[in-house]
């Protein structure tokens, strides 16, 4: 598979596991958002309940109180960047 379209893949297939958990897989919880960080992000796994309070809210762009695919898909581009 050409490396984009796997990276492409593996953004889809990572949220739809951790969305799918309430029953909802098109949009992650807190809690969801919490074991994919946990699990995914290792480097974050010593959040506080504050970061991670101020953390969901900057993803949550809309304010729905959700990550949708489309926040999420903007926060991984947004770290990407971060990360070149
Ligand atoms: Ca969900
Ligand atoms: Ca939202």
């Amino acid at each position: 598979m050409p490396r984009l379209v796997g990276a492409m893949a593996a953004l889809l297939t990572v949220f739809n596991e951790y969305a799918g958990k309430d029953g909802d897989e098109k949009t992650l919880t807190r809690a969801e958002l919490i074991e994919l960080l946990h699990n995914e992000f290792p480097v974050t796994g010593d959040s506080n309940k504050a970061e991670v309070d101020e953390f969901f809210s900057m993803l949550d762009g809309d304010k729905d109180g959700v990550v949708d695919f489309k926040e999420y898909v903007t926060f991984v581009t947004a770290l990407t960047v971060l990360c070149n």
